[in-house]
């Protein structure tokens, strides 16, 4: 693929910190597929961020490739995008470095993710946890990303990136472009099955809290018929509903009807119809993607080809970028050879 300086650049990342759910795909991955024929991707499996919580090395590692074939099988086409590896491309944990020392201690405290993370593992709150934002401004700004497609829950972290290019900017010149976010309005956050007022997470101890991309049909169909709702029986979306309107959400994103739709749809229906109609609406979304992955899986040698030819083609756009940002630092210029 010829690497075009023409189109917007979109970046995002995903971690293989565990299996992809339905929140991951609604919240951040539609949208990648969406991008994909209108502007120029990089599509990033961020191993280096899901360190700064313990993982398993074997697990990571099986995880972070079944996660790239996931994001083929979600229909993102390598030719097209840019899909590859963090660690592959050094140039994020350089940048990172560099921008650490534009990034404020103040800053990183007030970061929401970083104070639930440090209080699920209280045991290990660890530099990295606390650094974890700046790698991921790293990320986007070491390709000048103009859009960053994301959940709800990373805005926060974004609006520290512009802040972070902004500053840079002030003592430098126009260095980076200032990224900005790219938030579904449906589908921004995917709320727990369990608990629907708290969001839909991978890491959950509790696996009835969320569907799998990779869950069987009567896996996903059990999980509904339990999630949990109100006592009102009615098919209305509305403040303190927050199951029911959670339901109505990945309805909507599964068939692509409105909420106002679905509330005539179920008029005068009670949950157990409805939820066996999400249920049904998701297993459906969710076949060919299960399907594709498989096969995408039981062919490693592309798996490995995909990610070798897009981390040079990343690792190439990063260094351009880069050999401008040590040069604005004052780094004496690397001896070529
Ligand atoms: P964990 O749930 O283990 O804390 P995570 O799923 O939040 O991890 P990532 O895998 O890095 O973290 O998220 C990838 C993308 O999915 C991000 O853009 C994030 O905003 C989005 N996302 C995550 N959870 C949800 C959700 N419940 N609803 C919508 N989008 C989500
Ligand atoms: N922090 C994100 C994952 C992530 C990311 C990025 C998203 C790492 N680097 C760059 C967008 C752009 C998360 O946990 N969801």
């Amino acid at each position: 693929m010829e690497v075009t300086e023409k189109r917007q650049r979109v970046f995002s990342g995903i971690q293989p910190s565990g299996n992809i759910t339905m929140g991951n795909y609604m919240g951040a991955i539609t949208n990648w597929v969406a991008m994909q024929d209108l502007y120029d991707c990089l599509f990033c499996v961020v191993d280096m961020h899901a360190i700064t919580v313990r993982q398993d090395p074997k697990k990571l590692r099986e995880q972070t490739l079944s996660l790239l074939a996931l994001l083929i099988g979600c229909g993102l086409d390598p030719e097209k995008n840019i899909m590859y590896i963090q660690s592959h491309v050094p140039q994020h944990a350089e940048l990172s470095w560099i921008l650490n020392c534009y990034t404020m201690y103040g800053e990183l405290s007030r970061m929401t993710q970083f104070k639930d993370k440090s209080q699920k593992h209280a045991d290990n709150i660890n530099a990295g946890l606390f650094d974890y934002p700046v790698l991921m401004a790293a990320d986007i700004l070491l390709y000048n990303a103009d859009y960053v497609p994301i959940g709800e829950d990373q805005k926060q972290h974004l609006e520290l990136a512009r802040n972070i290019a902004q500053r840079f900017n002030n003592h430098h010149g126009e260095v980076f472009t200032v990224p900005e976010p790219y938030i579904p309005k449906v589908g921004g956050r995917i709320m727990s099955l369990a608990e629907p007022d708290k969001k839909m997470s991978k890491s959950d101890t509790n696996p009835n809290a969320y569907i799998l991309l990779l869950d069987k049909p009567d896996d996903i169909m059990r999980k509904f018929k339990r999630a949990v709702t109100d006592s009102e029986a009615k098919v209305e979306y509305r403040e303190g509903k927050s199951g029911v309107n959670n339901l109505m959400t990945i309805y909507s994103v599964a068939t692509g009807k409105s909420i106002s739709e679905i509330e005539n749809e179920f008029a005068g229906k009670g949950y157990g119809d409805f939820k066996t109609a999400v249920g049904e609406a998701v297993v459906e979304m969710l076949r060919p993607i299960r399907e594709k992955t498989e096969d995408v899986l039981k062919n490693k040698d592309y798996l490995e080809s995909v990610y070798a030819k897009n981390a040079a083609l990343a690792s190439r756009l990063a260094e351009r970028n880069l050999e401008k940002i040590r040069k604005k630092v004052g780094f004496v210029a690397k001896p070529r050879g």
